[in-house]
This record gives structure tokens, sequence and C-alpha cells, in this order.
């Protein structure tokens, strides 16, 4: 099998320790990091979001290949730096104002970091206020807001709110998720997209780019 396919198989099995070593192997044979990343790593995760999302994997299963794709990372990043390799786009996400729910947004997360993103997670109890401070320092093209409770789901607009006060709307695309919520409530608030699970939150922040 060549080497890549081989890398794409381990972060489907989710061996961190295996897709650590391809991933210096195929650096050592000459592909460039670029080729790692969209024809390893991010091939074996389109998989894995694929098998999520039609009930073959459970968030166990997500999360190791998630570990496994940040130990391929980790060799990978400097290397991508060093080669000027652009992120596909830069997504914001956290958990909103009183909630401590993470492992969904943690999903998110890694997920979009599996397809290419530059993902600046901003955690758990995220105020409006955080939000905009990010959109402002990173200038990333999304945000991405998660809510478990019907508590702290009002809390998405207030976040909007504030974005829109501050000037920035135009400039970022706010998807939004989480147990409670639904298309019609996204529509609500003025949200550019919602996604029942993180493989569609992908899905729906690649649509939103083109
Ligand atoms: Co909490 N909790 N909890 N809890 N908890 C729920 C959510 C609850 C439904 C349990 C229940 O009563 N049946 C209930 C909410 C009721 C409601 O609001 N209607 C509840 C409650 C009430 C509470 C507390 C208030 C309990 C208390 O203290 N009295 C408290 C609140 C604390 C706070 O946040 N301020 C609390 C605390 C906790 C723990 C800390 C103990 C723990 C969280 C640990 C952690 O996250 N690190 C916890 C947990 C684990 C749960 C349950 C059991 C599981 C949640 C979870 O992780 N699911 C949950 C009950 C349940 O759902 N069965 C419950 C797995 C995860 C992968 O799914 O997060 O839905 P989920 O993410 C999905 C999608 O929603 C989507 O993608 C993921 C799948 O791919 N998604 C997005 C999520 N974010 C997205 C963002 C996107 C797109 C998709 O775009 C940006």
């Amino acid at each position: 099998m060549a080497i890549l396919d081989e890398l794409a198989e381990n972060i489907i099995k989710g061996q961190a320790p295996a897709v650590e070593q391809l991933t210096e192997k195929a650096l050592a044979e000459g592909e460039s990091p670029e080729s790692v990343l969209r024809k390893g790593l991010i091939k074996g995760m389109d998989v894995v979001g694929a098998k999520f999302k039609a009930n073959e994997f459970y968030v166990p299963e997500v999360l190791i290949a998630a570990r496994a794709m940040k130990a391929g990372m980790k060799i990978l990043r400097p290397r991508l730096a060093e080669s000027g390799v652009q992120p596909v786009g830069r997504f914001i996400v956290g958990t909103v104002k009183g909630d401590l729910h993470d492992i969904g947004k943690n999903l998110v997360a890694m997920m979009m970091e599996g397809a290419g993103f530059e993902v600046i997670d901003l955690g758990v109890d995220v105020t409006p206020e955080k939000f905009v401070a990010s959109i402002k320092e990173t200038n990333a093209q999304f945000v991405g807001m998660s809510a478990l409770l019907t508590t702290t789901m009002v809390k998405m607009k207030d976040t909007i709110e504030a974005i829109n006060s501050s000037g920035m709307r135009n400039s970022v695309k706010i998807v939004v998720g989480g147990a409670p919520l639904t298309q019609k409530f996204a529509d609500e608030i003025g949200a550019d997209g919602y996604a029942p699970d993180a493989a569609s939150a992908v899905e729906l922040v690649k649509n939103l780019l083109n």
C-alpha cells in the first residue's frame, strides 16, 4: 500500500503511534507536507466523518481518530508553516456563556482541523465580547458556537448581536449547533447555518466557503 494510503488507514483506525511514524517516514521519503496533510491525514478524517454520519462510528472512535490526527499534525505543523501552506480557512469555535459542555464542541473543532481549517478554540463559557475580540484579533472567516442547555442557547443571539454591533458581521459566517438547537432557531437568531453533528458542521462550513 502507498505510504499516504497507509497513513489515511491508520487515522481511520485511530493508531496515533503509527500515524506519527508514517508522517515522519512520508516526509523523509520526499512527500510534500501538503500531500501528507491532504492525501494522508485529511483523507483519513474525511472517512471518519462519513462513518460518523452514517452511524458506523460513534463518539469514542472519532475521538481516537482525532487523537491520531493530532499526533500527525504535531510533526506536520512546523513543516507546513515552513513551506507556507495556507489553511483552508480560519474557524473560531466556543461553547457559549454559561455553558460548560465541551464534548460536542471539541468534536467539531477536531473535525474542522481534520478538514484542513485553522481552529481557534476559545473553550467553554465564552462571552459575546470574547467572540468579538477573537474575530478582531484573528480575522477568522467563520465563527462556530455550541450550546447544550436550553438556558444558554439564547446566548447565541446575544453573541450575534455583539458581532453585529462590532461592525464585523459581513466579514464572518456564523454557524451554530448543539443538542437543543434546530434549524428554525438558527434562522430566528440570524445565524448563517446550523449543523446537527460535527461531520455536518464541516460540510456546512465548506459549502459556506464557496
Ligand atoms: Co449536562 N446536561 N449539565 N453535563 N449533560 C445535558 C445537556 C442534559 C440534556 C442532561 C439531561 O438533563 N437529560 C441537560 C440539559 C437540559 C436542558 O437544557 N434542556 C444537562 C444539564 C441540566 C446540566 C447541568 C445544569 C446539571 C446540573 O448541574 N444541574 C450542568 C450545567 C453545567 C453548565 O454547563 N453550566 C451540566 C453539567 C454536565 C457535566 C459537566 C457533568 C457534563 C459535561 C462534561 C463536558 O462536556 N466536559 C455533562 C454531560 C456530559 C451531559 C450529557 C450527559 C452529555 C452531553 C454530551 O457530551 N454529549 C447531556 C445529556 C445527553 O445529551 N444525553 C447533558 C455527547 C456530545 C458528542 O454531543 O454535545 O450534543 P453534543 O454534540 C453533538 C451535536 O449536538 C453537535 O455535534 C455533536 C455530535 O457530532 N454539536 C455541534 C455540538 N456543538 C456543535 C456546534 C456546531 C455544530 C454541531 O457548530 C459550531
